[in-house]
């Protein structure tokens, strides 16, 4: 048994001594004097609405107070990047959450609306260095976004607006 322990020891100091000098640079999630825009469709509002509440929740949580938040809404998830490249040129916001839902089952361009909604919100980030973090739901059926919008899966909006948050904090260091 203590030989086990005593192997399990020495394997542990073998791979932990390369992190041990190096610097690690991370973002926090601390809102400071950190703006968000939350860029959210109508369509399948009645899910939005919970990833919405959920996003707004998590900001709030982490110190933002109501004026550091804004919600531009769009028609539909296709939509998206357009106005968040709009957001991102504005230079108002440290980051954008994006929030929608596209179902599979009832929409039968599925594929067209979440991969353009996907491609363009990622190239918004990377062409104008402002992050946007995807809480854009694409499910099979509905029950499945119900499952991520605030019920047995947890809630996407809420986590994609804690992703915004500590890429906004990361990005900030890593002007320093
Ligand atoms: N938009 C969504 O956000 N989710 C969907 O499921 C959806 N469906 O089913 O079609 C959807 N379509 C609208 C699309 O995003 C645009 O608003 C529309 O094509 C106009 O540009």
């Amino acid at each position: 048994m203590w030989i086990e322990e005593d192997a399990q020891s020495k394997a542990f100091q073998l791979y932990s001594r390369p992190m041990d000098n190096i610097k690690v640079i991370e973002g926090d999630l601390q809102v400071r004097d950190l703006h968000f825009a939350i860029v959210a469709a109508r369509f399948n509002e009645f899910i939005v609405e919970q990833l919405i509440r959920g996003a707004v929740d998590q900001l709030k949580r982490h110190g933002a107070s109501d004026k550091q938040i804004e919600l531009i809404r769009v028609p539909g998830a296709f939509d998206m990047p357009v106005a968040a490249r709009r957001l991102a040129l504005s230079k108002r916001y440290h980051a954008i959450v994006a929030l929608g839902a596209v179902i599979k089952g009832a929409t039968p361009h599925f594929d067209y609306v979440s991969g353009e909604c996907a491609g363009g919100l990622a190239r918004v980030a990377a062409d104008t260095g402002v992050p946007v973090s995807f809480g854009v739901l694409t499910t099979d059926t509905i029950e499945q976004a119900i499952e991520r919008a605030g019920t047995k899966a947890g809630n996407k909006g809420a986590d994609a607006a804690l992703v915004a948050l500590e890429l906004a904090n990361l990005l900030r260091r890593l002007d320093y």
